[in-house]
């Protein structure tokens, strides 16, 4: 049982090296609102995957900031006292909000895992050390500049490129990274940015080799995922549509999915998160950890599930450099074999800086029991 004290939320902000551009818009910074939990055994932290804008999700860090702190962070102190298995049924009243709730349950899990001397990715049940990693790829200002990015990504030993993509920036940009690069596993991601009446480019995609395209359609259209998966030979992969273990179950029953992404943030935490891997396996369907562009206290706790054994395929963990000058903790380094390594430390093996925490923090606040 952990008795918590205070939660401290704290909002950073860090500017990405590149600005990351997706169907849905580009982002310059990442900005983020970490949760600190003091417990009458030490501290812990959390991670919120949230954006500025709700246009990946419903969530945004305005409204997560106000959930965690008006509703989430009182209910929590008021308990007193939680197991981290408990965190997810205590805000269980709370609809929805689930990248608040992941964050949370994250700080409430490294404060326990911390005082017990135990890694997160032990926790999980990790059989690896190690995770290959891909990188996701925004859209570029051109297709040579696209083809310039992946080349260095590729030299850098990454395992797989991602590609976004949307209407207007799909097959000639997919077909010139296919053409300079015919033996990198490739993937394409439109976050939900086309219809099913579409359905002529993604057969124009299945030419390309594809490992899978992710989120072709739109967030709430199982019926028409499935409908599109009938019709092409690459797999399809789903990131927004599956926002619990029910959610992914439900997904891979209907056939609208062959590949599954797990992001603890969409999913409501890292419990949950193991639960959707756990019915995916359970179909014999490969999954992948997604990123948020997280700095190095959320991806900490990516890599840790990315080395659960059914994360059969590498996923959007990738090394602090591709997104930032510095990170907030010791930089993640890709090895020689486009791996990370996973977190052997205590609860998730890793902590922001004093230094960096200071230089990138907006705000605080502070609640207490
Ligand atoms: O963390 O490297 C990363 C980003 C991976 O492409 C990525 N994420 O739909 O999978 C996705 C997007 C969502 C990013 S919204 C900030
Ligand atoms: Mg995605």
């Amino acid at each position: 049982m952990i008795e918590l004290q205070a939660i401290e939320l704290r909002l950073v902000s860090l500017p990405l090296r590149r600005p990351f551009r997706t169907s849905f818009g580009e982002e310059a910074a990442k900005e983020a609102i970490l949760v600190r939990v003091e417990t009458a055994t030490g501290i812990g932290w959390g991670e919120c995957a949230a954006s500025p804008h709700p246009r990946y999700s419903e969530e945004f860090n305005a409204a997560a900031w106000l959930v965690l702190r008006d509703h989430m962070a009182p209910s929590l102190l008021a308990a007193g006292g939680v197991e981290p298995e408990a965190v997810g049924g205590a805000l269980g009243w709370i609809r929805g909000h689930r990248m608040a709730k992941a964050a949370l349950e994250m700080a409430v899990l490294d404060a326990d895992l911390r005082s017990a001397g135990r890694s997160l990715a032990g926790f999980l049940g990790a059989d690896r050390d190690r995770v290959p990693c891909g990188v996701s790829v925004g859209i570029a200002p051109s297709i040579d500049a696209l083809v310039g990015q992946v080349a260095g990504f590729v030299e850098a030993g990454y395992r797989r490129v991602k590609l976004k993509i949307e209407p207007g920036w799909d097959v000639l940009p997919v077909t010139a990274v296919r053409r300079a690069f015919p033996d990198t596993p490739l993937s394409v991601d439109a976050n939900g940015a086309y219809r099913l009446t579409d359905l002529s480019l993604f057969e124009a995609l299945d030419a390309l080799d594809l490992v899978y395209v992710e989120q072709p359609l739109g967030h709430e259209d199982l019926l028409e995922h499935a409908a599109l998966a009938r019709r092409l030979a690459t797999p399809v992969c789903l990131d927004e549509s599956i926002r619990s273990a029910a959610d992914a179950r439900a997904a891979i029953e209907l056939g609208a999915c062959q590949v599954v992404n797990v992001k603890a943030g969409r999913v409501g935490g890292l419990l949950e998160a193991r639960r959707v891997h756990d019915v995916a396996v359970e179909h014999g369907v490969p999954v992948w950890c997604g990123g948020m562009l997280e700095t190095g206290v959320g991806r900490a706790a990516n890599v840790a599930l990315a080395a659960l054994p059914g994360f059969t395929l590498p996923g959007d963990t990738s090394a602090s450099d591709r997104y930032f000058e510095e990170d907030l903790t010791e930089p993640f380094v890709l090895d020689d074999d486009g791996c990370l390594a996973v977190p052997t430390g205590p609860g998730l093996g890793v902590e922001p800086r004093p230094d960096r925490l200071e230089a990138c923090t907006v705000r605080i606040e502070r609640l207490e029991s």
